[in-house]
């Protein structure tokens, strides 16, 4: 497994400047000719043979200019093709074949059920043409399509359409030409048989774009929600980033079988239909929002990512970083700021610092990489949006916006690097940006310490902030903003807010005259991604839960109350509730809040987030300590979480107000509820009243965490509604995996021979794989072994099929940090079992090599 290095970067010796490709589309033979505009580059030596990059295909041709290529000017191996004595600028075609039935990986061209269809980023053109799989080759596309026209009726690719004609034999030819210049990654073509809804968007200037969102058949009516989201997207970039769609059309075609979310290829998106199929029978609240933040996410990529992409790709947060960010604002402005902020905080907490802790850390920026996809990271990802977001705290949104228009009018077309975006950021501010930069390179949650001090005789309060590097790391200080508040104790109104600029190891922060002592909020909005260390006391913390004008600050309060009490339920097993704490949740229960807010509000911390503020943890014993704490919640406050759980039924029945936040506040309520045992009555009746899934599946959930004596029947009446709604499946599949039990091990056998299980289908294997490894913290973590092992076993089964969406779920057993010595032992054996094998994917070779050093 050969790491290649950001600092080993060379621009590519020859460009390709037009690709025409002639695909004829056949199960296990389907013929590829790529006719394409080559140049030396002009500092490149005349010997300086071209190596392009290919893989898994059989070479049928070559000619250079027309003349077949003699065979002593060209070598072929498993990862490459090279040519020889190549003129300064020629035209070269390649034939070959593939087989995209025998494409398990996903990657190049596959099937998906019936249609063909593609994913190339990262590096997947490679398997369809030999080529210069880099993304900083960037040409001009024309593809044209054969296929058998019943089977096939839609034949797309990227661009507009230019040609479409029948051919002898029932088949026929589709031509599509994109006249914007892209890296091959963006490529896509997509043959099928589907249902097809049709709208229109009307750009700023006028424009027509035609949308089209293609489905499998009978699915029309779950895919309206998806369209709406496309043309809020549209209409949201033009509004505030003032940017405007650039092709006459944009479609989007949702397949069942996709290794990850969605992919932004150019005018012809590709999804996992998880995220674009929804209607409120099948889809719960959940399934809405992310529907909505991946289209979302996806069409914000045409400026960020397609029209700029990057140069290499160590770069990819330069496209990914901005454009979560950009998906999160949109989020944000479409529902409630606070909710959204807290739900991408609790993403970041509980995964993102995780894997800044384990053995695969990378700053946002890699500098080394085995196999990329290894690297679509949260850290690239969503730690990547939160250095974006810290951009636009320092600089705010007037001068992110201009430092976005100067980005924009420089690097338009071009590939380009994360020093360049900061450049033109720091160039349209008139500002520096040196060491706000060190935030690519560095690796780890930074610490940040802060304590406070009054000083009642000059009405002085003076903050001392330091800051460290994660453990284990150096660098030197980076500039970190902290948003603060100051609340005064009595009116509880908000005396200064703004934001710090630290920039120093440590730094001292002076308020003068006050004329009194004020609560301190540090970290508002979570203005940096840090661990910040400030310790108040109860009642401080009590202020601020109610009275901070920053909603995460309200939010984070109560976090830290639970933090606190849980790690004293962990550490010693006679604690129980203490009164004041008690009374802090009733006065949550009390608060006037949106009930979304206070859904999050009482949502306890989980066992992935404590993991991180506890040392050495004894699984069984923190799991313990959350369902004591939980327990005694309940028992101090069952009447109010009870009348509560009512009240949200009577508004949800009355149609009043947004139905979701009822529903999270609810469901929340619910999960407490349960503790008791003695809710039975209470969860079928949520179940069978539910017209809704995020209802129904809420009680199922419970049902089955809590071994209710419902489940059976509700479970066998959920399997024989649903069992032929494929994502509705993987609910079904996910909620099998978490039921706590001791014949959760036979059970799960059974799982994998059940006639709706399939190791091909990746939502279908994360579902069961993946939500016993991260939902079924008790078992996944028996001190057996058991769990681990029937992890190891699957990942072993899934990485001959599919390495990519092995690797993902291999995470939980690389993590085995924070956990106890002997647990870490327990973990690190599966891993060394694995080590040992042949055949072992370069995905999961990087991940365990990095895991056992
Ligand atoms: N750019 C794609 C991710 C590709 C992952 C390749 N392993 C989706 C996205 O981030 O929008
Ligand atoms: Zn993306």
């Amino acid at each position: 497994f050969t790491p290649r290095f950001l600092k080993d970067y060379q621009p590519a010796p020859y460009q390709i400047h037009t690709v025409d490709l002639y695909i004829e589309l056949d199960d296990e033979r389907t013929l590829v000719r790529n006719q394409m505009q080559i140049k030396r580059h002009g500092d490149a030596d005349e010997n300086e043979p071209l190596v392009l990059d290919g893989q898994h295909m059989e070479l049928q041709g070559l000619w250079l200019n027309g003349e077949a290529l003699n065979a002593s000017r060209y070598q072929c191996d498993e990862q490459s093709l090279t040519i020889t004595h190549c003129p300064q600028a020629f035209t070269l075609t390649i034939e070959t074949l593939v087989n995209p039935k025998a494409n398990t990986a996903l990657e190049g061209i596959y099937k998906s059920g019936g249609a063909f269809c593609t994913q190339c980023e990262a590096e997947g053109f490679r398997r369809i043409s030999y080529f210069l799989d880099r993304p900083d080759v960037m040409a001009i596309y024309t593809t044209t399509i054969v296929a058998d026209k019943d089977k096939y009726p839609y034949l797309l690719a990227n661009g507009n359409c230019i040609e479409r004609r029948d051919l002898e034999r029932g088949r026929h030819l589709v031509t599509w030409h994109d006249p914007f210049q892209k890296p091959c990654y963006l490529f896509a073509l997509v043959a099928g048989d589907f249902d097809l809804l049709e709208d229109r968007f009307v750009t700023q200037s006028g424009r027509e774009v035609a949308l089209q969102l293609f489905v499998d058949k009978g699915n029309l009516d779950k895919a309206r929600f998806a369209m709406q989201a496309l043309q809020d997207s549209m209409a949201w970039d033009e509004r505030v980033f003032g940017l405007e769609y650039d092709l006459d059309i944009y479609m989007i075609v949702a397949v069942d079988f996709f290794n990850m979310g969605a992919m932004e290829n150019k005018g012809l998106n590709i999804f996992n239909s998880k995220f674009v199929l929804a209607d409120q029978r099948s889809a719960t609240d959940d399934d809405f929002f992310n529907v909505q933040a991946v289209i979302g996410h996806e069409y914000f990529h045409n400026w960020t990512g397609n029209r700029i992409t990057c140069r290499d790709w160590f770069q990819l947060s330069l496209k990914e970083g901005l454009t979560v960010f950009r998906d999160q604002q949109f989020s944000a402005d479409m529902h409630q700021p606070d909710v959204t902020r807290i739900s991408n905080v609790r993403l970041l907490r509980a995964q993102q610092f995780a894997e800044d802790a384990g053995p695969m850390a990378h700053p946002i920026r890699p500098e080394k990489v085995v196999e990329m996809n290894n690297f679509y990271t949260l850290t690239v990802y969503e730690k990547g949006a939160e250095v974006i977001r810290m951009l636009h705290t320092l600089l705010g949104e007037q001068g992110f916006q201009r430092g976005m228009k100067e980005y924009i009018a420089r690097h338009d077309g071009q590939a380009v690097t994360c020093d360049d975006f900061i450049a033109a950021m720091a160039a349209a501010n008139d500002t520096d940006l040196q060491q706000f930069s060190l935030w690519y390179s560095q690796v780890g949650t930074p610490q940040v310490e802060a304590t406070s001090n009054y000083d009642a005789n000059s009405g002085s309060l003076t903050l001392t902030v330091e800051q460290r590097p994660a453990s284990g790391q150096q660098h030197p200080p980076l500039l970190i903003p902290i948003g603060y508040e100051l609340l005064a104790q009595d009116s509880k109104k908000v005396m200064h807010k703004g934001v710090l600029s630290l920039t120093q190891t440590t730094q001292q922060f002076t308020f003068e005259q006050l004329n009194e002592q004020p609560v301190v909020v540090l970290l508002t909005g979570f203005s940096a991604p840090v661990k910040l260390h400030f310790s108040q006391c109860e009642d401080e913390l009590m202020t601020i839960m109610v009275h901070a004008d920053d909603g995460f600050s309200r939010w984070e309060a109560t976090q830290i109350l639970f933090r606190q009490c849980i790690a004293h339920y962990y550490q010693d097993e006679s604690f129980s509730l203490a009164d004041s704490l008690s009374r802090a949740f009733a006065d949550i229960l009390d608060a006037e809040v949106e009930p979304a807010f206070k859904a999050l509000q009482i949502t306890l911390p989980g066992f992935a987030e404590m993991t991180e503020f506890l040392q050495d943890v004894e699984p069984q014993q923190l799991l313990n300590a959350l369902s004591r704490f939980k327990l005694d919640l309940l028992g101090k406050q069952q009447a109010k979480l009870q009348a509560m759980y009512q009240a949200c039924d009577q508004k949800l029945q009355s149609g009043e107000g947004h139905g979701a936040g009822y529903r999270a506040l609810k469901n929340a309520c619910l999960e407490y509820l349960v503790q008791g045992q003695s809710f039975d009555t209470e969860v079928t009746a949520q179940y069978q009243k539910a017209s809704n899934m995020t209802e129904k599946i809420a009680a199922l959930q419970v049902a089955a965490s809590e071994n209710l004596p419902c489940f059976e029947a509700l479970n066998r009446d959920f399997f024989a509604q649903w069992q032929d709604d494929s994502l509705v499946m993987d609910k079904w599949f996910s909620i099998q995996a978490r039921i706590e039990d001791d014949a959760v091990f036979e059970r799960l056998e059974g799982l994998l021979n059940h006639p709706k299980f399939s190791m091909r289908n990746p939502n279908r294997a994360r579902a069961l794989i993946g939500s016993f490894a991260v939902h079924n913290p008790k078992y996944f973590h028996h001190a057996s072994g058991r769990g681990y092992d029937w992890l190891t076993d699957q990942i072993v089964k899934l990485d001959a099929i599919n390495p990519q969406v092995a690797s993902r779920l291999i995470t939980p057993l690389i993590q085995t940090q924070g956990f106890a010595s002997s647990v870490q032992e327990t973990m690190r054996k599966r891993l060394q079992r694995l080590q040992q094998l042949d055949d072992i994917s370069a995905d999961i070779g990087e991940k365990i090599n990095a895991a056992l050093v």
